[in-house]
């Protein structure tokens, strides 16, 4: 027993502790409640007579130097621990945290937004859940249209009344005129929804930013150079615009807006499908009966609007090509938008 004891010691007494987990490892093993230096103390009732005073002292002896050991270690390595996180230390580097990203969506709002603010144009913003009102008839919305549908549009009921999801953001537009007089100059950027079967081109819901300037003699001149000036501005100073004719309920005329292909310098790409254009766009002068329905005079005043998919513009700036990927919230795409910090 006496030889047992002498040779654990050796072995404890030159044990060398790396690191807090070999600290508790050595705790577990020899000063554990299981630990082998409680084993022997266990078998002292094996011991003669005799010999268990003595064997019963050298077992304490055992015991107690080998919780100082233990102490000893612990000591060395929390200070030396300290030492190596120390804050007394100004030239060791940082920390690096992990810190996440802007999502491309919202970097392409803030761009257009702040393209806008630099001619004046204000943001404003309302409710996801609307009215017919706002929504539809406001906007000269005939009873009939498709977009009324079930199919086109998600109807929730608030109360006894049947609301809508906006499909469009013209229904912010809607409030600002019917709470305020030209001159107006705003652009409402948000959520809007439809009712679409999701897949890589489609989504239930989607980004627009919408925009409207009303004011007396605003022409359709007024709108081509607006929107050649956010052309160059997102696009850069070689972007050029052209327009087509179009339609839509809530302004006359219509047009939509294509932008030359930045991507081949309108040399014909899978992107633009070999036209050199990038359809960007919808736009045309306010319809009377809209500024009529919002209390503006049409006689007195004239404007023009315009609405745009977020998703589409970034989908041309950043080459997404699966409208999934936004609402997915995958860091591994999301983070390839913001420079590594
Ligand atoms: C008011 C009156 C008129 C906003 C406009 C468009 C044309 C347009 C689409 C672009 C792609 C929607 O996101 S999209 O699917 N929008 O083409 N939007 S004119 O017209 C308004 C807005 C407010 C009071």
């Amino acid at each position: 027993m006496k030889e047992k004891i002498e040779l654990l010691w050796n072995e404890i007494s030159s044990a060398t502790l790396q690191n807090q987990q070999d600290l508790e490892a050595f705790r577990i093993k020899y000063l554990g409640s299981k630990g082998v230096v409680k084993e022997l103390f266990g078998e002292l009732k094996n011991v003669p007579n005799e010999a268990k005073r003595e064997v019963g002292q050298l077992l304490n002896t055992l015991r107690n130097d080998t919780e100082q050991f233990y102490e000893q270690w612990k000591e060395k390595l929390a200070s030396s621990s300290v030492s190596k996180q120390s804050t007394q230390d100004f030239y060791r580097p940082g920390n690096s945290e992990q810190v996440g990203s802007r999502h491309p969506l919202s970097m392409v709002r803030s761009e257009i937004i702040e393209i806008f603010s630099r001619i004046g144009y204000t943001v404003s913003e309302g409710p996801e859940i609307e009215d017919d009102w706002h929504n539809f008839s406001a906007l000269n919305f005939p009873p009939e249209h498709p977009a009324r549908d079930m199919q086109d549009t998600f109807f929730v009921e608030k109360g006894e009344k049947e609301m809508a999801l906006r499909t469009h953001t013209s229904s912010v537009q809607v409030r600002v005129m019917e709470n305020s007089q030209p001159p107006i100059r705003t652009i409402s950027p948000g959520r809007v929804y439809r009712n679409e079967a999701i897949s890589a081109r489609a989504h239930c819901f989607f980004h627009q930013v919408e925009g409207l300037y009303i004011d007396k003699h605003v022409s359709f001149a007024d709108l081509k150079q607006t929107l050649l000036y956010f052309a160059k501005e997102l696009f850069g100073e070689k972007a050029v615009i052209r327009m087509r004719p179009s339609y839509f309920p809530f302004t006359e005329p219509s047009a939509e807006v294509d932008v030359s292909c930045t991507i081949c310098n309108s040399k014909g790409c899978n992107v633009c499908k070999y036209t050199g254009w990038l359809e960007i766009l919808g736009c045309g002068m306010v319809d009377p009966n809209v500024l009529e329905a919002s209390g503006i005079d049409s006689k007195v005043y004239s404007g023009f609007a315009f609405g745009m998919g977020i998703e589409r513009i970034s989908q041309l700036k950043y080459k997404v090509n699966d409208l999934r990927l936004y609402s997915e919230n995958d860091v591994r795409f999301l983070k390839q938008f913001t420079p590594e910090m």
